[in-house]
């Protein structure tokens, strides 16, 4: 005897289909009006209230996956995974409320007609959705519709994909019990002589010759999800590559701003190895972390900066303000995050131009007795700094520039801070108020187990072993790399061959002091395998941490060696 019911598996693969349909559609939408995207929401949100040791674990173990494969630059590619990562776990709860409503269905088999029988659907659109709606207005930043819009459409489309659910289900049963659509129609009472009956005998005949199967029902909806698929995530994806291009046109339009001959140590003869990573990255390539998977969408001209808590005059600042009544001051820096391991690519140097964060301050009035801004982020993010550093150091700034254009979307756009010395997390991107404190918090990396401080270690890098060159009938084999100490300059970098004594590398002038340095060493030529290993001191003379420490908490920290058969 044929089964009577579609299983938990069917459901599963139903569920699969509409999910994968749900998802292409909630991305057209994200892309053509500026929508919620809930996948990317939930999976922010889940970052959110893990607790920081795990979210710490998770993104070890994908940098060091990412490092071990070879799978490219860690940032963009931990993005593509995390991307993955969102998708997966969607469309995986959209898989599995499937199975399970299928599976209830079949149990309680309850008693229901008619439209009734989309409630259970319904519920389960509800199930999924309520909660990604709340969660979507929670966290999302990207969105540029109105709450209520927003609401809307998102509980259109759970309950849609949860009505879909049920009809398909009770479509598969009345199928599988042998009993077909037109069948049912034609049960209906129909006056015996009419033409109509004639008719309806005639369908019913024919749906007895062809019966629509179960097999060929799951290929109609196969078929039809799956063009609706392909449709919204290709119109998705083509709008947002429209975008991208737009961005990528501001960074070609601005390659001219920044040539070599134009950079403050154009003069300097110290020359990087061919290898060496570049000196000044391009803007392209600068590395990107934050805690969602998409930067927040901010309207520039719809932004101003509010400074409140304790000051005398409270203020929003626009950023034309913030460019125009204050002196734009530029510093060369070279950021690094506390996650980036050694000899790691999460650290980059680009111009940053802003506005002196004390100038900001003092305008807005500093009340006695307070001791620390708070800085909040559009993104949910925030950071204290002590009035005393803020005080200390003209070159902390509100950062509105880089590389001598309105900073990219992903880089913080419209505003971040720039404190010298510190590693990313304590500079918060896309700020939007400042609150004036009479105490110290944590940061948001800082709740989560970091360094409060979070001061740049001093690192030094190999970057390269290079092509071995002739001098005066000699044979040297060049090697270059980076070291950097936050704002504390670099004094002298060693190189070891082998278990050879360190030897001075010789320095290049750097791009600024808070930049890295880049170095050269060149050494005698000898075949065979040898380890280039290097270590180098701060500018007041303290050598680097040389004992491996791992990213957790303050930065890792141990000498760096490229091993190269010459
Ligand atoms: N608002 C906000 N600011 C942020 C972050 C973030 O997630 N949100 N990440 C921080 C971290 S950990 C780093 S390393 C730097 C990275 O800046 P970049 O992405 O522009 O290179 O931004 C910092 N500022
Ligand atoms: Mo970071």
């Amino acid at each position: 005897m044929p089964r009577q019911k579609p299983g938990w598996l069917t459901g599963a693969l139903i569920g699969a289909l509409f999910t994968a349909t749900l998802i292409a559609l909630l991305y057209l939408a994200d892309q053509a009006f500026g929508l919620p995207f809930p996948p990317f929401d939930v999976f922010d949100w889940i970052a959110r209230v893990l607790p920081g040791q795990v979210i710490t674990r998770g993104i070890d173990t994908m940098v060091e996956f990412i490092d071990r494969f070879d799978l490219g630059e860690t940032s963009s590619t931990a993005k593509t995974l995390e991307t993955l990562m969102a998708l997966l776990t969607f469309f995986g709860g959209g898989v599995v409320t499937g199975a399970v409503l299928f599976a209830a269905l079949n149990a309680a088999n309850p008693d229901l007609r008619g439209a009734a029988r989309y409630l259970p659907g319904l519920a389960a659109g509800a199930v999924l959705g309520l909660p990604a709606i709340l969660i979507s207005q929670d966290v999302n930043v990207t969105a540029t519709t109105s709450d209520s819009v927003s609401v809307l459409w998102l509980a259109l489309a759970f309950l849609v994909w949860g009505a879909a659910l049920s009809w398909a289900y009770y479509r598969l049963r009345r199928i599988m019990s042998g009993v077909s659509e037109h069948e049912l129609a034609v049960v209906r009472p129909v006056p015996a002589s009419s033409p109509t009956a004639a008719a309806g005998e005639a369908a019913h005949r024919e749906v007895h010759v062809e019966p629509i199967s179960r097999r060929e029902f799951l290929i109609r909806v196969g078929g039809a999800t799956a063009t609706l698929t392909v449709f919204g995530a290709g119109l998705g994806r083509y709008l947002e590559y429209r975008e991208e291009q737009q961005y990528q046109e501001r960074i070609e339009a601005n390659l001219a701003a920044t040539t070599p001959e134009g950079l403050p140590n154009a003069g300097a003869a110290v020359q990087p190895v061919p290898g060496t990573r570049p000196e000044y990255t391009p803007l392209e390539d600068h590395y990107r972390i934050d805690i969602n998977l998409r930067p927040p969408e901010i309207d520039g001209d719809a932004w101003a900066l509010s400074i409140g808590g304790m000051v005398d005059n409270p203020r929003a600042l626009t950023i034309d303000q913030i460019m125009n009544d204050y002196p734009a001051q530029d510093q060369y820096v070279t950021l690094a995050c506390i996650s980036n391991r050694i000899a790691g690519d999460l650290t980059s140097t680009t111009r940053w131009t802003g506005a002196p964060l004390r100038d900001v301050l003092a305008d807005a009035g500093v009340q006695d007795g307070a001791t620390h801004i708070l800085i909040h982020s559009e993104d949910g993010f925030f950071e204290t700094v002590a009035l005393d550093l803020i005080d200390s150091d003209e070159r902390i700034m509100l950062a509105y520039h880089w590389d001598g254009i309105p900073l990219l979307h992903q880089h913080g756009f419209p505003l971040r801070v720039y404190i010298p010395d510190r590693y990313g997390m304590k500079q918060p991107k896309w700020i939007t108020e400042i609150e004036v404190i009479d105490h110290d918090e944590d940061g948001y990396w800082v709740e989560r187990g970091w360094d409060k401080v979070a001061q740049m270690r001093a690192t030094s890098v190999v970057d390269v072993v290079g092509e071995t060159i002739e001098r005066d009938g000699q044979m040297f084999v060049p090697v270059g790399g980076i070291a950097h100490a936050g704002a504390r300059g670099i004094s002298k970098v060693e190189v070891q061959v082998d278990d050879g004594e360190w030897q001075a590398a010789e320095l290049r002038d750097p791009l600024s002091e808070t930049t890295w340095v880049i170095w050269r060493y060149e050494w005698p030529f000898e075949e065979g395998e040898h380890r280039f290993a290097v270590r180098c001191y701060d500018g007041s003379g303290e050598l680097q941490i040389t004992e491996d420490n791992p990213t957790k908490p303050s930065g890792a920290t141990g000498i760096h060696s490229l091993t190269r058969e010459l």
